[in-house]
């Protein structure tokens, strides 16, 4: 991986005018990589975009204060020389950013999902970091580039979020060290925990009442999940956006082994999240529908009802984990 972080330092080098993207609906990781990777490149004199398809859930916004992230598909204001895409396994989860490439863009690729398609001129795809955010800081110490407190910010927030507070098993002793470097460079792991988990609305409160209301069990306890209806979140108030970590509940009932979220998005598409551990694989549960993501965290989509997909799915999850004892 070495080689490979300054061979992207050399191209950052190299080059002026940077587009920075990541996968649809980013998330804690997404948000916080692309904000450190902009100052880092602003910092360096570079011009840079970071635009996004999506929205910026309201836990993150505190990542954001500048609004720099883009969620409008109109043109840039310049043309990118080279384009940094962010914890995207493939160019298609980019949406319509893919647009916004020109022909001639340099593309790099880093990222930490299994199914990584590998899509760029140079692609890092280290599935021993717990976060693209663990990277990142890998690679600005490669470049001896200034990691400022707002930059340590961003990438402690990252790692925080994308391993579930320290807690997931991708928790290793770098990340770890990471973080405890991102401390001493200034990053507040109380400010930053105040902001990550502590400013709910009471609409998300209430959304994650009936979410947890809405638990079942099946295969002696072996599967459970959690249902979000379009009516939770009318009479929440509660958005799906605001929904993002419900899912890792499912983990903390006795015996629990695999773990859905079913989100009713519209009448007829639902998002599936899932969740695994002890040895189950979530990326390669949700690869049988066509989604992907990481061994103990996964997703995907399905066209259908609810009711429909959720009697499908548990089929399928039934099977699977027949299969694996
Ligand atoms: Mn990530």
């Amino acid at each position: 991986m070495k080689k490979k972080l300054a061979e992207i330092n050399a191209l950052i080098e190299k080059h002026d005018r940077f587009l920075i993207t990541s996968h649809m609906d980013p998330d804690g990781d997404s948000i916080g990589s692309q904000m450190a990777l902009y100052y880092s490149l602003l910092n360096r004199g570079k011009t840079v975009a970071v635009v996004n398809q999506g929205s910026i859930p309201a836990k993150y916004k505190f990542l954001d204060p500048d609004k720099v992230i883009d969620f409008s598909p109109d043109m840039l204001s310049f043309s990118p020389e080279v384009v940094i895409i962010l914890e995207c396994p493939s160019l298609d989860r980019i949406g319509f950013v893919r647009d916004l490439i020109p022909e001639s863009a340099i593309l790099l690729n880093i990222d930490h999902h299994n199914d990584n398609e590998n899509y760029a001129r140079v692609n890092i795809v280290d599935k021993e970091s717990s976060a693209v955010a663990e990277i990142l800081y890998l690679l600005f110490e490669e470049g001896k580039s200034d990691i400022t407190p707002v930059i340590a910010k961003q990438l402690y927030a990252a790692i925080s979020s994308d391993t579930g507070r320290f807690r997931f098993g991708s928790t290793t002793s770098r990340s770890m060290y990471v973080a405890s470097r991102l401390i001493e460079k200034g990053a507040g792991p109380k400010e930053i925990a105040d902001n990550l988990y502590s400013g709910m609305l009471p609409g998300t409160i209430k959304l994650l009442g009936r979410t947890l209301a809405s638990l079942k069990v099946e295969l002696d306890g072996k599967i459970g999940y959690f249902t979000i209806t379009r009516e939770d979140l009318e009479k929440s108030g509660g958005t799906i956006e605001n929904s993002e970590g419900f899912v890792d509940f499912i983990l903390s009932i006795y015996g629990v082994r695999m773990g859905f979220l079913f989100k009713e998005l519209s009448d007829d598409v639902i998002k599936v999240s899932v969740r695994s551990q002890n040895g189950y694989d979530s990326a390669n549960f949700a690869s049988m529908f066509n989604g992907g993501g990481h061994t103990n965290a996964a997703g995907f989509s399905e066209k259908g009802e609810l009711e429909t997909v959720v009697k499908d799915v548990m089929k399928k999850a039934r099977e699977y984990i027949r299969e694996c004892d």
